[in-house]
């Protein structure tokens, strides 16, 4: 509604109406004659007053309706390992083979580890996640890793954690607290 011409037009209409209002003491009659000529000329019926703004655009979800952010917040707080991945990312592919890993080595450790790849789900989810995730984290990059409902990084950051053995420890910790 609010095109470029529309604005083009309301501006148009706006400087002149502005210039016949400043002309010095028109007769009142003239003055009238010019502003019915004026909105005849730029068709105002039913323009608003004010500066016409578009108006806000209704916030986007996921195809199932769900909010993108909280949709995200259900992941990280329900998994005790969360990775947002993509499924031909070379990095989450690096992430995948560490957890992996790290479950071979450690046969007694008990933990779900919950992965989602945005480029496989449906329509425009799989950027919303992304987009929320950025804006929950500030990171744009795949695998956006949770550990414990806390934010760890990408592959890079997972593989720091684990060779400070802190990443074991974290996934020890989960284990046995976990709620049975
Ligand atoms: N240094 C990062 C690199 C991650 C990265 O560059 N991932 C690529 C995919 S392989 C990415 O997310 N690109 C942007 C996008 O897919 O939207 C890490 O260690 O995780």
């Amino acid at each position: 509604m609010h095109s470029l011409e529309y604005r083009e037009k309301y501006i148009k209409h706006h400087l002149a109406m502005k210039t016949i209002l400043s002309v010095k003491r028109p007769r009142c009659t003239t003055r009238w004659i010019l502003m019915l000529v004026l909105t005849f000329m730029f068709g105002l019926t039913g323009v608003n007053a004010t500066y016409p703004v578009d108006p806000p655009s209704p916030p986007q979800l996921l195809s199932n309706g769900d909010d993108p952010k909280e949709s995200v917040e259900m992941y990280i707080h329900n998994s005790e390992v969360m990775i947002f991945a993509k499924s031909y990312c070379p990095y989450c592919k690096r992430t995948r083979r560490l957890f992996d890993q790290i479950m071979r080595e450690n046969a007694n450790l008990d933990v779900i580890v919950n992965i989602v790849d945005l480029d496989s789900m449906e329509g425009q989810d799989g950027p919303l996640i992304q987009k929320a995730l950025f804006e929950l984290t500030g990171q744009r990059t795949v695998p956006n890793v949770f550990v414990g409902g806390k934010h760890v990084g990408g592959n890079d950051d997972m593989h720091a954690l684990h060779h400070s053995g802190k990443l074991l420890a974290a996934l020890e910790e989960i284990a046995s607290t976990r709620e049975l």
